[in-house]
């Protein structure tokens, strides 16, 4: 076999060859060619690729296909893309990967730009990304071999570049040693999928170069150095500063870099004709008496776990999408990233400087699946794999080491421990002492500068707040480990999986991350589903996860648990942790002067100068009066307090709603961006109860009250003034969300749900109590098929002359805790009605938290107002239908529709609920969004209650705050058919 045709590579552990030493990633005015566009592209099913000819550049390849550079041939047409979650798609047998293994060759011609000079050997060829490895040759020689996906590598030409008809050729392989380092949670991409370019380096340029910026806290000033593997001066205009490399200058007063105030001294670092831009900010990161600092002060990161993902292009975003990510995290007060579970392309990081985001970097390390060999064999305890493992390291580490905003490097994610897991922290250390170390999955921390764990439930969260917490298996209570870690900061890598509809419980806790200052900052799992774009039948265009795709083994809908949907429409989980984390809290003072508005200020580093505050008074949702607030000088965590308006006390249900605003625009929102707010019930009056008038349908002219009609033989309720209803039955399911469907077998409950019918309800009439003309009293029970669990029920009809009440009893009956469905007692995640009203309703105005879905355990985004919705504007699209769009304590709905009259239902005093064009049941049995058929009826759930959402998906059961009892439920709601069209 030639060396071109060597195919011992992909299963060589060793991380490349001829590579160059990596170094900083820089933006330079020395001349570089783009080589990114459209290259040639053969796909084969093995690792022979095309075979041995393919890099000879006399090879006529202008029969080949085209390909975009940068991309992932599974998303152009080629092979397809595979989704495994924890998963190896390949036989665990490291290092070695199968020979079936798909390779993609690549050729590009290219000539130098006429104007490059003539001098050759000091041109480098640059590959910012690719996925699993490559070997690389130009005009027909080797330049070498690489692996490591998430990192760049790079290649000297030395002579071999001509001015013309230049041939690169480049085989990727789908699978490589290299992926058994990166088994990360997420889609099988391969492809050349970041940029590739040439760049010609001047003949004394500066290679390498690393930006020392401290900031001393006690004197405010900073202090730079920069060190470069060539000398050369270092200016920065606006400090007068003019130095050279290696030299180590003091600043007196400089403004210190952080996420809220992201300062950037823009300068140069010039040698040998070259000039590379510097953007340095200030800053000091340490970790003191077992709290995370930085510029001295304590800081909290509240981040979110962003991989790299586009729905139509996969890891290969372009830089829009990357200023869309920093916009929407900036407008939703997230100050923080753990780039999970690898290097981002470097311009992400550029952005994080320049918008100010607090990244935790973490290395393309993940060996997930040698859980399915019990860990036998896992590279951090392999001497085999630790010059591969070092390389990732000090790939990222040399790559990113002069961005203000990487705080912490993260060793990795989920991959176990084991001896070079020393080695990898000892590089890191020695190069780079300025930043602290994360690495969760080592039970002993003893690499860490963090305790860490992953989706904690909150005794736990608490427990550790504490300093309290059990400790972990495998280490010694009381040993020199169990005591270093307990005297470390916790930083909560991931916790909220927001799988589907959720996640619950973000306020929860929030409260016990505020309360302890131990706590480093938190990250939700994660920003955005994997959803990839697919186009249904019909030519409606959806999102594709795993189980879409026809291979085994598949990790199914696991890619879809993002704050946004792969779209980048955002979830409605991401209003709900934009409230909780908000920079600024409101509460009114207690005791001596409720008067009083207490305004906190949650940042670390700013005060709230920048910000408007205003307030207004709403009454039944009506605004009736308004203002601004002059807030005092508030530094960072420090509380103000602030006269309240007074406000008149009128009949009604009173909100104040208080709000904080950008006075003027910032890069990331205009003027006007709402960054904080909070409602406070005030005054003493209930919502106005509508104004009964008699005025009824005139078509009635029988005797009894005609506000309703009922079949007497069955107790069914037939209409409502002019409204014909298919009668409200009990129902106590929901379509599963996917925290019902819990981990694995852990938690599911949906599976109990349907294995003992709760979605499948007879209901039978037992007698029918019609004595008197106004009142109509149905006496049932209701229950699955082959269990005695179900609900005895009274439905007792009141029929007034403008309107009609129900008043409903249901209690269980039978045995709710039959054996054989596991440990979980059978509970119902609904108690309420479903009625069935004509398909010509098609908008609902109600007024009660809102606009966005609310349920028992997310509902801090929903403020108490009067909205207006169309029922469509009512579902929330997920990805996988499942139960959405509940409405938790609504005072009074209305729905309208053309040439219907409005029917009005109110609470006594509150109801939940849901409406939509199909049934719970055709909601839980579509799988995609292309699959729910209008079933040309209004379907109205009235709740009493629904159990909370929890994140079940990946973490603790719902808590049983949030469950539904097993009780008997007593509600009552009221239905008024308005006459002619809606007050
Ligand atoms: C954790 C992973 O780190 C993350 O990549 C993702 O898979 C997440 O879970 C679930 O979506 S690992 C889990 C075993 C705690």
């Amino acid at each position: 076999m030639t060396e071109a045709g060597r195919t011992d590579f992909p299963s060589d552990p060793c991380p490349g060859s001829g590579r160059r030493r990596p170094r900083a990633d820089a933006i330079s005015d020395a001349p570089a060619l783009n080589l990114n566009g459209n290259w040639r592209f053969r796909w084969s099913p093995t690792d022979r690729g095309t075979g041995d000819r393919f890099a000879d550049p006399a090879l006529d390849d202008h029969e080949w296909d085209q390909i975009a550079v940068p991309g992932h041939w599974v998303l152009q047409g080629y092979d397809q893309p595979l989704y495994t979650n924890t998963a190896f798609p390949f036989p665990i047998d490291p290092p070695r990967v199968p020979t079936d293994n798909p390779t993609g060759d690549y050729r590009v011609r290219f000539d130098l730009p006429v104007d490059w000079a003539a001098d050759q050997g000091r041109d480098v060829l640059r590959f910012q990304g690719v996925d699993s490895c490559a070997t690389v040759w130009l005009n027909g020689s080797l330049l070498g071999h690489s692996k490591g996906s998430r990192l760049p590598f790079e290649f000297d030409l030395g002579d071999r570049l001509r001015p013309q008809d230049n041939v690169l050729a480049v085989r990727v392989h789908r699978w490589s040693s290299g992926s058994y380092l990166e088994d990360q949670d997420m889609w099988w991409l391969p492809g050349i999928f970041r940029d590739v370019a040439l760049l010609r380096r001047p003949a004394d340029g500066i290679d390498d170069y690393f930006v020392h910026a401290d900031y001393d806290p006690e004197t405010g000033n900073g202090i730079l150095r920069v060190d470069a593997d060539r000398p050369g001066r270092v200016a920065i205009d606006e400090l007068e500063l003019d130095v050279g490399t290696g030299e180590q200058v003091e600043i007196a007063a400089v403004e210190p870099w952080s996420a809220e105030s992201p300062r950037l001294y823009r300068g140069r670092l010039q040698a040998g004709g070259e000039t590379i831009e510097l953007a340095v900010g200030f800053r000091r990161v340490e970790i003191r008496d077992g709290r995370f600092l930085i510029n001295g002060a304590p800081t909290y990161l509240r981040g979110v776990n962003r991989h790299e993902h586009h729905p139509d292009v996969g890891r290969s975003l372009d830089r829009q999408t990357m200023i869309t990510d920093v916009i929407m995290m900036k407008r939703a007060g997230i100050n923080a990233v753990r780039t999970a579970h690898y290097p981002p392309h470097p311009e992400f990081l550029r952005l994080c400087d320049e918008y100010g985001l607090w990244v935790v970097d973490e290395c393309d390390i993940e060996t997930h699946g040698f859980i399915y060999a019990g860990w036998r064999g896992n590279p951090l305890a392999e001497p085999l794999w630790r010059e591969a493992l070092l390389d990732r390291i000090e790939r990222m580490v040399e790559r990113d080491k002069n961005h203000p905003s990487v705080v912490i490097w993260s060793l990795g994610n989920e991959s176990d421990g084991g001896d070079n897991l020393a080695e990898l922290e000892r590089w890191i250390r020695r190069r780079d002492p300025s930043r602290p170390l994360h690495y969760e999955r080592d039970r002993s921390y003893r690499h860490s500068d963090f305790y860490s764990l992953m989706y904690p439930d909150l005794d736990t969260l608490e427990a550790i707040g504490r300093r309290r917490e059990d400790t972990p298996d495998g280490v010694e209570p009381g040993s020199e480990v169990d005591q270093r870690r307990r005297g470390l900061p916790f930083l909560l890598c991931e916790y909220a999986h927001a799988m589907g509809n959720g996640p619950g419980s973000l306020d929860d806790y929030q409260r016990v991350l505020d309360e302890h200052d131990r706590f480093a900052g938190a990250f939700v799992w994660e920003w955005i589903d994997h959803g990839l774009t697919g186009i249904a039948d019909d030519g409606s265009r959806y999102l594709r996860h795993g189980g879409d795709i026809d291979y085994q083994p598949n990790g199914g809908r696991y890619c879809l648990d993002g704050l946004l949907f792969a779209d980048r429409t955002p979830s409605p989980g991401l209003a709900e942790l934009q409230k909780v984390i908000q920079p600024i809290s409101f509460g009114r003072s207690s005791g001596q002067n409720p008067q009083e508005l207490v305004i906190t200020n949650r940042h670390d580093h700013r005060d709230l100068t920048g910000l408007r505050f205003g307030w207004s008074h709403a009454i039944d949702g009506r605004e009736r009066s308004s203002g601004e607030l002059a807030v005092p000088a508030c530094g960072p965590r420090e509380t103000v307090t602030v006269p309240l308006p007074a406000l008149v006390d009128e009949e009604g249900e009173g909100q104040l709603t208080i709000e904080a605003r950008l006075a003027d625009g910032a890069g990331w929102a205009a003027a006007g961006h709402r960054v904080a707010w909070e409602q406070f019930p005030v005054g003493s009056g209930k919502p106005r109860r509508l104004a009964r008038a008699p005025a009824l349908p005139s078509a009635r002219a029988r005797d009894e009250p005609a506000v309703a009609e009922f079949d007497h033989e069955t107790g069914r309720l037939l209409s409502i003034g002019d409204v014909p209803v298919l009668s409200p039955t009990l129902d106590v399911c929901r379509a599963p969300v996917e925290n019902d469907h819990g981990q694995g077998s852990r938690n599911d409950l949906a599976r109990v749900w349907s294995a003992v019918g709760l979605d499948r309800f007879l209901h039978g009439v037992d007698k029918i109590d019609a004595g008197r003309t106004d009142r109509l009293v149905v006496f049932g029970r209701s229950g699955p098929a082959s269990q005695t669990l179900g609900f005895r029920t009274r439905l007792e009809w009141l029929l007034r002359p403008d309107h009609l009440r129900l008043e409903v009893t249901a209690e269980p009956v039978g045995d709710w805790d039959p054996t054989g469905y596991g440990d979980h007692r059978v509970r119902p995640p609904r108690v309420g009605l479903r009625l069935g009203l004509p398909s010509g309703y098609d908008r609902v105005r109600w007024f009660g938290p809102g606009p966005e879905e609310s349920y028992r355990d997310s509902r801090s985004a929903a403020a108490v107002g009067l909205y207006e919705r169309t029922i469509e504007d009512l579902q929330t699209p997920y990805p996988v239908p499942q139960e959405n769009g509940n409405h938790v304590d609504t005072r009074w709905l209305e729905l309208s529709g053309r040439g219907l009259p409005t029917l009005r239902i109110d609470g006594d005093p509150v109801i939940d609920f849901t409406a939509r064009r199909w049934t719970g049941e055709q909601l839980a049995a579509a799988g995609h969004p292309y699959e729910l058929v209008d079933s040309h009826r209004l379907w109205l759930n009235l709740d009493h209650g629904q159990q909370g959402l929890g994140s079940a998906a990946c973490g603790p059961a719902l808590p049983q705050k949030y469950l539904l009892p097993l009780q008997t439920y007593r509600f009552a709601v009221e239905f008024t058919p308005l006459p002619g069209e809606r007050s």
